[in-house]
């Protein structure tokens, strides 16, 4: 479907949190209103004992005007009836970083190279998007294979975000500046 309402939104069949557990570089990210995250983006997923999904991020952001600082952030998810779609939970290991509750869908994936999450925050008159943001995570900071890149440009199409992504730069930033 590409008739770009939310709720027909496809998502990833028998989503297996098992297998996404572990760490995600953002390769690319389309950006909500008020992005928060810039680049150097890096997910780890994990799963709790009672099976519930959590993941730590971080990223470099920009706060209080012009403050650059590599946010240290965390995140739980509440699962809903369908495996491939959570509610998450999240907040930042400083005060002053930002807090929030967003949906959490992951539309594909093949576990191993590429996954393609979408958050869609606040949904318009017409049932379209209004304000959401999406990344596309590799596992492998370089980037996606050509193969995993026809794929990932299809699901934009789909998600009607083609055109709206920017690359997301990894350049050791939050290896080398301190944490918040
Ligand atoms: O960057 O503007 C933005 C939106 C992202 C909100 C914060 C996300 C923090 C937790 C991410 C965990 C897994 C992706």
């Amino acid at each position: 479907a590409q008739d770009c309402q939310v709720a027909n939104v496809q998502v990833m069949p028998n989503f297996d949190r098992s297998r996404y557990v572990g760490t995600w570089y953002a390769v690319a990210k389309k950006d909500p209103v008020g992005l928060f995250l810039r680049d150097n983006i890096v997910a780890t997923f994990a799963i709790r004992e009672d099976g519930t999904m959590t993941a730590s991020a971080e990223g470099r952001v920009i706060i209080l005007n012009n403050w650059e600082l590599c946010a240290k952030m965390f995140a739980t998810f509440e699962d809903t009836p369908d495996p491939a779609k959570f509610k998450m939970k999240y907040w930042g290991a400083a005060t002053h970083l930002q807090t929030g509750d967003d949906l959490h869908w992951v539309i594909d994936t093949d576990y191993e190279n590429y996954a393609v999450h979408y958050s869609c925050r606040e949904i318009d008159y017409d049932g379209t998007c209004l304000d959401g943001y999406s990344f596309i995570f590799s596992r492998h900071p370089t980037g996606l294979r050509a193969e995993d890149q026809r794929i990932v440009t299809q699901r934009k199409t789909e998600l009607c975000l083609l055109g709206k992504y920017r690359r997301v730069e990894h350049n050791s930033y939050c290896q080398i500046e301190p944490q918040a």
